[in-house]
């Protein structure tokens, strides 16, 4: 087992993302919760994951599902109590498994009671805890937007000011000049490291020194003196994880966020990679560029090695399923999976899995009534309202809308995908008859497995961990082949990432080298669609 007091145990570790709202129902309201989590355990720890982050599980109005925090030291009360947080931090760590916490500190709900109080006159105390600027009703500060839609400005009569938003109404953005407003940050989070909590995944870090003045929201002028001191003032133990998310960083910037001097965070999420398949919007799709994704994956190998820390995954909860996204979800779904799941782990960083990637869950046929996701229903009022064909929203929605990696987690065959005994608050994909759970434990050859023997060779070999990375045939448009070396130790990853069968040449070294794993029984020179395959020459360290 890891030593986890130790600073940098996270560079040998897996994580595993669990989306609580959709994870597991223990009471029949149709929610998941806290309880529901415990009950799972076992099946987190047989997959072999050293820690969960848990998506917002504190006390809500839930207009962006839990993203909307109003009291950053209470649970809502649908997924449970504090005793029960409690109980599943000690039962998680009897497994081997750390619980991560997701940290909203850009924004808080509007019915947070900083932002009540605020909201009294610009005199109170709590007033300067948020972005406020004067207005009239028709004239915002600026035409910044938000991310889900409309103006960044909310007007409040009562005060004759407008205050800041970079997402939801319902979100207005902290004011992180305000140093009692950081301070208050850092007694929250070390409240919850008192608790057990072992690691933070910070939602929309880079946004938090934002100057609307400036338009400025991602990488403020003040961002990384700001990152330091809460890393200094709450991320004190050695043993935390920290997990940024920073759409805005490039390699520069993330050399710097996952300094291994430790005087930022331990890594951050970076988005490159999954902003290559759009066009402007991510509601309007391009198909992806393999030869641009292998130089995008190079570039951060190549730049973090040695000097910061990457972290790897191509679902969460905010993003379209993989295997509909990049994968076939029809014919090659297990395949594809698969190969997927063998590209991405076997290059250097730590790897996320999103809850359901494990067993190869796809994209859901909702309706357009049927989404529940504020940003996928106000880009359905959007575009509606500018003309769009229907068609054409409902297309968008079912590539990309967020609710695709929201659909109930899919335990088994009986009702609802044994996720509730109610009625699910978003409905369950179709599909669940087939992929779930259950049906991937029992067959050797499921996607579940391969994953759990993905994890098992990063722990044993080094090589994942310490390799240099080196992309082979780059231009080639469907295969995506690498190698990874220290001085005694070779690792090979070939994936072919098409539906057609393709000869690949083997690298002269790789000759009768050890098959670590792969995705079809042993073949000839040829990679049959969708086939990845994991070699091994030289010896363990
Ligand atoms: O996401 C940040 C973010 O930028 C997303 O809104 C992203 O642009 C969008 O999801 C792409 O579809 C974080 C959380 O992960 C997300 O769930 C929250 O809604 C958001 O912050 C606000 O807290």
């Amino acid at each position: 087992m890891i030593d986890k007091t130790k600073y940098g145990w996270w560079r040998s570790a897996v994580f595993y993302q669990i989306y609580p709202k959709s994870f597991q129902d223990s009471d029949g309201d149709g929610v998941g919760d806290i309880p529901g989590i415990i009950s799972r355990l076992d099946y987190l720890e047989g997959l072999g994951v050293d820690g969960v982050w848990l998506s917002p599980v504190f006390a809500s109005p839930q207009a962006d599902n839990g993203y909307d925090i109003s009291d950053y030291r209470g649970i809502w009360p649908l997924y449970g109590t504090m005793e029960d947080m409690d109980r599943l931090i000690s039962e998680a760590k009897k497994r081997g498994i750390s619980v991560i916490m997701d940290l909203v500190l850009n924004h808080t709900s509007d019915e947070h009671p900083w932002f009540r109080e605020a909201l009294k006159g610009r005199e109170n105390p709590f007033h300067d805890y948020y972005v406020w600027r004067d207005g009239s009703p028709d004239c915002p500060p600026n035409d910044m937007r938000a991310c889900f839609g409309g103006s960044a400005w909310e007007y409040v009569p009562a005060l004759g000011q407008y205050y800041f938003h970079q997402f939801a109404v319902k979100q207005p953005d902290l004011n992180w000049d305000n140093p009692r407003v950081r301070r208050e940050l850092y007694d929250m989070i070390r409240f919850w490291v008192a608790r057990g909590v072992e690691g933070f995944r910070l939602d929309v870090i880079d946004s938090v020194a934002k100057e609307p003045d400036r338009k400025i929201t991602a990488r403020g002028p003040r961002l990384h003196e700001y990152i330091r001191e809460l890393s200094r003032e709450a991320f004190c133990e050695p043993g935390l994880v920290t997990v940024g998310e920073a759409w805005s960083a490039d390699v520069e910037e993330a050399k710097r966020w996952s300094a291994p001097d430790g005087s930022e965070l331990s890594m951050v999420f970076q988005f490159e990679h999954v902003c290559l398949d759009q066009r402007g919007e991510k509601w309007d799709t391009l198909p992806l560029d393999l030869v641009e994704l292998k130089r995008c994956f190079e570039r951060w190998q190549k730049g973090l090695h040695g000097r910061g820390w990457n972290s790897l995954f191509l679902d969460n909860h905010d993003l379209p399923r993989i295997v509909s996204r990049w994968g076939d979800d029809g014919k090659y779904r297990v395949e594809s999976a698969k190969c997927l799941a063998a590209m991405l782990h076997g290059m250097e960083g730590t790897p996320y899995i999103f809850q359901g990637e494990e067993i190869g869950m796809t994209n859901a046929p909702l309706e357009l009534d049927g989404y529940e996701d504020v940003e996928t229903v106000n880009m359905i009022a959007e575009r509606r309202a500018a003309g769009y064909a229907e068609a054409d929203i409902l297309a968008s929605a079912r590539a990309r809308s967020r609710d695709n990696a929201r659909t109930p987690m899919q335990w088994d065959d009986s009702p609802n995908a044994g996720f509730t005994s109610g009625t699910p608050w978003l409905a369950v994909n179709g599909n669940y008859r087939e992929i779930n759970v259950r049906a991937a434990l029992a067959d050797p050859d499921s996607v579940y497995h391969f994953y759990r023997r993905l994890i098992a060779l990063r722990k044993s070999l080094p090589v994942f961990r310490e390799g240099t990375f080196t992309l082979l045939a780059p231009e080639d448009r469907e295969i995506f082949a690498y190698r990874r070396d220290t001085e005694r130790e070779h690792l090979l990853v070939l994936c072919n990432l098409s539906g057609n069968a393709r000869s690949f040449p083997i690298p002269p070294d790789f000759e009768g080298a050890e098959r670590l794993l792969g995705n079809y029984p042993e073949g000839g020179p040829v990679l049959r669609p969708w086939e990845t395959r994991m070699l091994r020459a030289g010896e363990a360290t």
